[in-house]
């Protein structure tokens, strides 16, 4: 009987794409689901691709694999990754694969990996990013998992990943949970970058004045620049969408209310635990959660604003090109300072230009800027932040008259842009000599007896502020 190289159980959008890439690349490929109709519907529909072993049980899936076994798992993220799990892992033997390619949190594929680690079999948490047509024509992964496991499985993954300039958009992340980890980050970062888009366009909308076919325009000249990247190119696709039913640009049909599915409140939710600043992705799950407070959002809607409402310079959309750079810069900064953190934290040794090198291909944030944070982690693998790297410093130097005349520009309009302040505020914050931290200290000391440290010597300090205010040591 032929055994299949690889099996994919859960064939949904996701797992059914991803399955007819392997199948495509030469890959025999075993392919279950809990419903049979969807193994039949694929067989039957794309059987032309290459080989596929269609499984209706769970047992007749594991025995048509090759040994070690490679178990590659497209459900539905939480419970029902759990629940597969369970029904396979008793039906593998040691050196056996599971692949989670589900968009898992990295605790629970932690906690997964622990548990069947115990059992002798590799529990592989593995990030894909790409939608479904990154899944079938290449996407960006991130396996995580023991080095082991990647030896066997990374020759067929990096196989079927996206290339740029010959490299693949696949690399062992590190141990456990780290590719989910990294997967997770990678979302973050695309709420912060959708948020920056966002705001410049409802910058050249209502401060410029630009009708949405005009921004179209301006976002596909960016495009030939410094800032191409497949999510600027959609933006113009969708600006300059007509709407059939009613003619009018398709943006303004759309209700105003964006949706989430958890990833970006697990990065911050995670930020916040490691003691990371992540404020341009912060701002963006949140300018989402306001934009769905549709009974809030009806409240205030009399509020009085500025009477001024727009802006006559031409050079506004250049300027705005400037301040979405500058934010951008900041943005990923943050994000790749949590991806530093979160690998000192477990022990996982992330190697932070492969990341970027990775993210360049098949993912939604796939972009030419990345290729510039491979290089200044080339330079300098272990820099503090982006933001020093000599290209970034520059460009953020040479972006920030038009920035702070952006983020001023939509302050006396009444433009709210949460993404390009915060990432303001985070610069400024970086560069600033003495930051008004030390009167925080002083307030903690006064009310709470906190203490404090003093910039001219060593030690804790504490005022006894409810007597004669001496100094005393702490
Ligand atoms: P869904 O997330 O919609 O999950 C549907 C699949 O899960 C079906 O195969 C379904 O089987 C199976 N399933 C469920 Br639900 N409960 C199950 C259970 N208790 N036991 C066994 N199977 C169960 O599919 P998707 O959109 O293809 O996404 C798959 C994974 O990839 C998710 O974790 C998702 O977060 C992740 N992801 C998705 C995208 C994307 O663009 N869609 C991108 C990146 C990552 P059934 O057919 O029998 O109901």
């Amino acid at each position: 009987m032929q055994k299949a190289r690889i099996g994919v159980t859960g064939l949904a959008v996701m797992g059914r794409n991803l399955a007819r890439n392997l199948a495509r690349h030469g890959h025999p490929v075993a392919v279950h689901n809990r419903t049979y109709a969807k193994t039949k519907a694929l067989v039957e529909e794309f059987g032309g691709e290459g080989t596929f072993l269609p499984a209706q049980t769970p047992e007749q899936f594991v025995e048509s694999l090759e040994r070690p076994r490679r178990l590659v798992v497209m459900v539905k993220a939480g419970g029902p990754t759990d629940a597969v799990i369970d029904e396979f892992a008793p039906l593998l033997e040691p050196g056996d694969m599971i692949v989670d390619g589900g968009n898992a949190n990295f605790a629970d594929t932690r906690r997964r990996e622990s548990a069947l680690r115990d059992r002798g079999v590799h529990f592989v948490g593995t990030g894909i990013s790409g939608g479904e047509e990154g899944a079938l024509h290449g996407p960006s992964i991130m396996p995580g998992g023991s080095a082991e496991s990647y030896e066997a499985l990374g020759p067929l993954l990096e196989d079927i990943s996206a290339k740029v300039d010959g490299t693949p958009c696949c690399v062992h992340v590190g141990p456990d949970g780290a590719g989910h980890f990294v997967k997770m980050v990678h979302n973050g970062i695309e709420y912060a970058d959708m948020q920056l888009i966002a705001e410049s366009y409802d910058l050249l909308r209502h401060a410029a004045g630009l009708a949405p076919a005009e921004i179209a325009e301006v976002f596909r000249t960016w495009n030939t620049g410094r800032l191409e990247s497949y999510l600027i190119e959609i933006t113009a696709e969708v600006l300059a969408h007509t709407d059939a039913s009613t003619g009018r640009p398709f943006v303004d049909v759309v209700l105003d209310q964006a949706e989430q599915k958890g990833t970006g409140r697990w990065t911050v939710q995670t930020a916040l635990d490691l003691g990371v600043p992540v404020g341009g992705i912060a701002e963006a799950v949140f300018a989402r959660s306001v934009s769905g407070h549709a009974a809030l959002r009806e409240a205030a809607r009399h509020l009085p604003g500025p009477s001024r409402t727009a802006v006559a310079d031409p050079g506004f959309p250049d300027a705005v090109e400037k301040a979405l750079y500058a934010s951008k810069i900041v943005a990923y900064a943050q994000g790749f300072h949590e991806i530093q953190a979160g690998s000192a934290e477990y022990g996982w040794n992330i190697d932070l230009g492969a990341m970027a090198t990775i993210w360049r291909g098949g993912c939604i944030i796939r972009a030419r800027f990345l290729d510039r944070i491979r290089a200044a982690y080339e330079a300098d693998p272990h820099t503090p932040t982006l933001l020093t790297d000599d290209h970034f410093a520059e460009a953020v130097g040479d972006a920030q008259d038009a920035w702070r005349e952006v983020v001023a520009t939509a302050a006396r309009l009444g433009v709210p842009v949460p993404g390009f302040s915060t990432a303001l505020a985070y610069y400024d914050s970086l560069r600033a000599d003495r930051l008004p931290a030390a009167l925080t200290q002083g307030q903690r000391d006064f009310f709470g007896a906190h203490t404090y440290r003093r910039t001219d010597r060593d030690g804790s300090f504490h005022t006894l502020w409810g007597g004669d205010r001496t100094e005393v040591s702490a």
